[in-house]
């Protein structure tokens, strides 16, 4: 029902006055001519905007789609938006030159000259890394708190005259620069007597992951190691209660272990994800600690339950630990782990382990350095901006809100390109070179889901004037395609969506030139 503002019903009064009114004189109709000219006409025109102005208000906007289930949570969603985490292993295998300690190491060894967290943060900040991740505890037990439960700890180092507490000291230098934190606890403990004994070794675990918990209220991320050598005591791990304790003690903390629920292992430690890299898995198939399911862990699920996305841990060096002989990895190498994570749906856990010093070596930070400058200079430039973008067909319509051009804006989770449910039609987006003879030439195709409403596309592929250059499965969060040949160019490039659970919903897209990538000779479309 349309409602009348009283200034039109007052205006409608007016001409029916004049048109309805039998005319006196000549007068009187000179007079009613100039008022309906100077008065009536423009107020008619403003009448009808009106109207159009109510009618169009009074419309309502087309609902965004349903979401699929399973969603992710909200800690989730800013997990994967991190893209990149750095882990630090650091204890007295940093000074025994070893990976894993016996347990039987003398607390007198830790004794770092230069210890400094502020600068580990510092080189955080510099690489545009948000969550940094501590071996408070690794599996030769040695703690890097002075933990009340045992006396295997800092408290019996000669690092600062054993007054020292180098998570105390972590997560202040990361909170000082609003880089949140996590923690590293491990469950097999080489050291402590009552491992194996299962109570007693749970309540001991427990005790220490509340006196870590009750640090800060900072903590992001927790990691359960599900590692432990073949001859180590057979014991059960209290998981539910660990578990609940840490979501008691953090607001919004992701729990990592090979089964989550938070995050879990991607089965690999080269930082690789499956091809195919689902966040849906169903967690009742997993068990943590067992490697039956690492296939299963690599790809996810499209059929699971529970959103539990992985995570791909991998050190910038070939041991965890920091040893003297070892190098950092190579531009080249860590930019494959890159594309082989972020750009398959998973987030790089990146080890960069402090040396003896207590410090971040300098080949690291260079590298390290030079890694976040790579990234940010092959994806600062989206030569789709310069394009125009077509898709199969539109939600609601045009200027619902659902539109090519949400893929192309900043955001991309909560805007998106959605179409029209029609059918077991295809759905697709082309990217158009606005002139003749300007020719896009790109190596490297970006695709982005608006995950918040679930992961839905299960098969995709890219075509370039006509010709296919890729076909694969899984986008998720973010899937990167650097293209086998290396450059194209072209004026039409394609991408179709051949399969989905429910309606695909597109966040992002965008093409890029890699200028480090040069695996073959350069190919050029269609000549
Ligand atoms: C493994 C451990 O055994 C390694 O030492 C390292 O901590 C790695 C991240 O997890 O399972």
């Amino acid at each position: 029902m349309l409602f009348l503002h009283p200034s039109l019903l007052a205006l409608l009064h007016l001409i029916t006055h004049f048109t309805t009114k039998p005319v006196v004189c000549e007068r009187e109709k000179k007079e009613r001519k100039s008022v309906m000219g100077t008065i009536c006409v423009p107020l008619i025109i403003c009448m009808i905007t009106l109207v159009h102005l109510l009618i169009k208000t009074t419309q309502l906007s087309t609902p965004p789609p349903l979401p699929i289930l399973p969603l992710p949570t909200y800690s989730q969603l800013k997990w994967q938006k991190r893209e990149i985490i750095m882990f630090l292993h650091f204890g007295v295998n940093t000074f025994t030159d070893s990976e894993w300690g016996t347990g039987h190491e003398s607390p007198s060894i830790f004794n770092p000259s230069n210890l400094n967290t502020s600068q580990w943060a510092d080189v955080a900040d510099q690489t545009g890394i948000s969550l940094m991740i501590l071996t408070a505890k690794h599996h030769d037990g040695f703690c890097l708190w002075p933990s009340k439960y045992t006396d295997h700890s800092v408290a019996k180092s000669p690092w600062m005259a054993g007054k020292g507490d180098v998570v105390r000291e972590f997560i202040d230098a990361a909170v000082a620069r609003g880089i949140d934190t996590g923690l590293y606890l491990s469950p097999w403990d080489r050291h402590d007597r009552r491992y194996g004994r299962t109570l007693d070794y749970n309540e001991f675990y427990l005790a220490q992951l509340q006196e870590l918990l009750k640090k800060s209220t900072s903590v992001k991320e927790i990691w359960f190691d599900g590692a432990k050598g073949s001859n180590a005591p057979n014991m059960t791990y209290f998981f539910d209660e660990w578990f609940a304790i840490v979501e008691e003690l953090q607001s919004s903390i992701n729990i990592f272990s090979d089964a989550g629920p938070g995050v879990r292992w991607v089965g690999n430690e080269n930082g690789f994800a499956g091809t195919t890299s689902w966040s849906t898995i169903n967690r009742s198939a997993l068990s943590i600690g067992s490697d039956t399911t690492l296939g299963y862990l690599n790809s996810g699920d499209p059929k699971g339950t529970n959103w539990l996305p992985p995570e791909c841990d991998v050190s910038i060096r070939p041991g965890w630990f920091w040893h003297k002989s070892e190098k950092p990895k190579s531009l080249k190498k860590l930019l494959e782990i890159y594309y082989k994570s972020v750009g398959r749906n998973c987030v790089m856990l990146l080890n960069v382990p402090p040396n003896t010093t207590g410090l971040v070596s300098e080949d690291d930070i260079g590298r390290l350095k030079e890694f976040r400058g790579a990234i940010n200079r092959i994806f600062s430039t989206n030569l789709a901006q310069n394009c125009l973008i077509e898709v199969s067909s539109e939600r609601g319509g045009k200027g619902e809100g659902f539109g090519a051009y949400n893929m192309l804006d900043s955001d991309d989770l909560w805007t998106y390109w959605a179409p029209k449910d029609q059918g077991k039609h295809d759905h697709w987006i082309e990217i158009k070179a606005r002139n003749i003879g300007e020719k896009v030439r790109f190596n490297v195709v970006r695709i982005q889901e608006a995950i918040g409403l679930g992961q839905r596309i299960k098969r995709h592929e890219v075509y370039v004037d006509g010709i296919r250059i890729v076909k694969e499965t899984t986008v998720g969060h973010k899937r990167l395609h650097r293209l086998k040949n290396g450059v194209v160019h072209g004026y039409i490039v394609k991408i179709l969506i051949t399969e989905s659970r429910g309606l695909p919903l597109v966040s992002s897209i965008g093409l890029h030139y890699d200028p480090f990538w040069q695996p073959k000779q350069n190919v050029s479309m269609n000549e």
